[in-house]
C-alpha cells in the first residue's frame, strides 16, 4: 500500500497505484472455515443436499429467531424470494417501488408481468418518499414495495399508513437490512413479509441466497409450496410452482456466518466511523449516517458528492479506480433510465428529482472485514487530496 501525499501521488497523474490489489465493495464476511469444512462432511454423511434439509431448517430458525419474526422462508437467492413474496400476496397490475434502488427489485415485479411504479425517495434517508408514493397511487396499484436501502429502515410506518388507506398490500426489500432495526425493532415483521438477500456481497451471506419472513401463518405456507414446485406431499402438485429452494450447503455457509454476526458489524463499525473522521469537513463530501439509536449493519459505506464539492463524483470514481480501489455508483443511473423501464417510462424522470440527485452523487466505499483502518484512511486520503484538502 502506497501513501498518497500529493496530488502528484495519484495514478490518474501517472503516479503507481495505491493498492497492489483491488479493493472491492462487497468483499464477502466469511466465518470459521473449520466449522464450515465440518458441516460439509456432514452433509456428505447424510447425503443430503437440498430440499428442504436439516440444515436449512435450522438455518430457517435462526434467522426467524436472530430477528424475532414468526416464519422464515429459505429461497436460493433474493430475487427469487422477491418473486415468490409478490406472487404469494396476489399482487398484480401496478406496484409502487423506489427507483433508487438494485435493479432486481424492480425485475421482480417485471417477471410476474407487473408494472413497477418509481416513486421518489427521501434524500436524507435514500428511501421511499410516502408523498411520492401517494402522488402514484392509481386504480390499478396494488401494493407498495418499500425498500430499507443501505440498512436505513423505509418509513414503515407512513407507507402501513398508506397501504391501509387504500387497501394496498406492503411488503419490504430488506435485502440491505439484515440484522437491522427501526425503533428498536428488528426488521422483518414489518408489512405483510420483508426480503431478505444472502448474495455474497452482502452483510450476511450464504454464497447465494435470500429469504422470506413473515408472521404471515398462511403467506408462509404458501411460499413453502411455491418455492418447491407446488408439491403437496408425493405425487400432488396443487400450484404452477418454481424451484426457489436453498440448498445445504448454503444453509452451512448460513450458519457459520451466524457465527461471525458480531465481529463483522464491529469492523464495518469501525471502517465506517474511520471513514467518518477522514472525510469530515470536505466541501461537498457527506457521508450518509446511521441511526445509532438503532442497530445497524454499517455494510455500505455511503458518500454523497454534494454540488458544492470541487471535483465531480465520476471525477472522484475514475481516481479511485485508477487506484485499485473499486468504489461504485450504486444504484446509478436509477432502474428508471435502465433499458427496460426507460422503455415503459420515458419521462419517468421528471417525477424523481431526488432519486436523480442522490443517483448522480452517490459513491459507495469499500469496506468489510478485509479492509483494516489503515486501509481505510489510505482510500480517504485519495478523496482528500482530490478535493485539495489534505495530505
Ligand atoms: N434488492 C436489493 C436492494 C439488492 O441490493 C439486491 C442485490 C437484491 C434485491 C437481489 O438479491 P440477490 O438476488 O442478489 O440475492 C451486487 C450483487 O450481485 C447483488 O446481490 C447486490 N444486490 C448488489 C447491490 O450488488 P453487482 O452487479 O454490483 O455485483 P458485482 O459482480 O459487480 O460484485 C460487486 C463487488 O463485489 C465487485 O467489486 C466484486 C466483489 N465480489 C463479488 C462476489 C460475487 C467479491 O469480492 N467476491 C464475490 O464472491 O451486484
Amino acid at each position: 500500500m502506497k501513501r498518497i501525499q500529493t496530488i502528484e501521488d495519484l495514478a490518474i497523474n501517472g503516479a503507481r497505484p495505491a493498492f497492489d490489489q483491488p479493493l472491492h465493495v462487497g468483499r464477502p464476511n466469511i466465518g470459521s472455515r473449520e466449522t464450515f469444512l465440518n458441516y460439509a462432511e456432514d452433509i456428505f454423511d447424510r447425503r443430503w443436499l437440498s430440499n428442504n434439509g436439516p440444515l436449512v431448517q435450522e438455518f430457517e430458525q435462526r434467522v426467524a429467531d436472530y430477528h424475532g419474526v414468526k416464519h422464515c422462508v429459505a429461497i436460493c437467492n433474493g430475487t427469487v424470494a422477491l418473486e415468490i413474496a409478490i406472487r404469494a400476496l396476489g399482487l398484480t397490475g401496478e406496484v409502487i417501488v423506489p427507483s433508487y434502488t438494485f435493479i432486481a427489485t424492480a425485475h421482480a415485479l417485471h417477471w410476474q408481468a407487473i408494472t413497477p411504479v418509481f416513486a421518489d425517495i427521501d434524500e436524507r434517508t435514500h428511501t421511499l418518499d410516502p408523498a411520492a408514493v401517494r402522488n402514484m397511487i392509481t386504480p390499478r396499484t396494488t401494493g407498495i414495495i418499500g425498500v430499507h436501502l443501505w440498512g436505513n429502515s423505509a418509513p414503515v410506518e407512513e407507507l402501513q399508513a398508506i397501504a391501509d388507506e387504500f387497501n394496498l398490500k406492503l411488503m419490504f426489500d430488506a435485502a440491505h437490512a439484515f440484522g437491522c432495526s427501526y425503533k428498536g425493532k428488528m426488521i422483518g415483521s414489518f408489512g405483510s413479509c420483508e426480503v431478505f438477500s444472502f448474495h455474497a456481497t452482502k452483510f450476511f451471506n450464504t454464497f447465494e441466497g435470500g429469504a422470506v419472513v413473515t408472521n404471515d401463518d398462511e403467506l408462509a405456507e404458501t411460499m413453502r409450496l411455491m418455492r418447491n414446485f407446488g408439491f403437496a406431499g408425493f405425487d400432488n402438485v396443487i400450484y404452477p410452482g418454481t424451484n426457489g429452494k436453498m440448498i445445504e450447503i448454503a444453509a452451512a455457509m448460513g450458519l457459520v456466518n451466524f457465527d461471525a454476526i458480531d465481529d463483522v458489524i464491529s469492523a464495518n463499525r469501525l471502517n465506517y466511523q474511520t471513514y467518518q473522521k477522514e472525510l469530515s469537513g470536505l466541501p461537498g463530501i457527506r457521508l450518509l449516517s446511521f441511526d445509532e439509536a438503532e442497530r445497524n449493519n454499517y455494510q455500505y459505506v455511503v458518500v454523497q458528492v454534494e454540488s458544492d464539492c470541487p471535483v465531480s463524483r465520476d471525477r472522484i470514481v475514475d481516481a479511485l479506480h485508477a487506484e485499485n480501489v473499486l468504489a461504485r455508483k450504486y444504484f446509478w443511473p436509477g432502474c428508471h433510465k435502465m433499458k427496460p423501464y426507460r422503455e415503459l417510462f420515458p419521462h419517468a424522470g421528471l417525477l424523481l428529482p431526488i432519486t436523480q440527485k442522490v443517483a448522480d452523487g452517490v459513491v459507495v466505499m469499500p469496506t468489510g472485514t478485509a479492509m483494516d483502518g489503515e486501509m481505510v484512511r489510505a482510500v480517504a486520503s485519495i478523496i482528500r487530496i482530490l478535493v485539495g484538502k489534505g495530505s
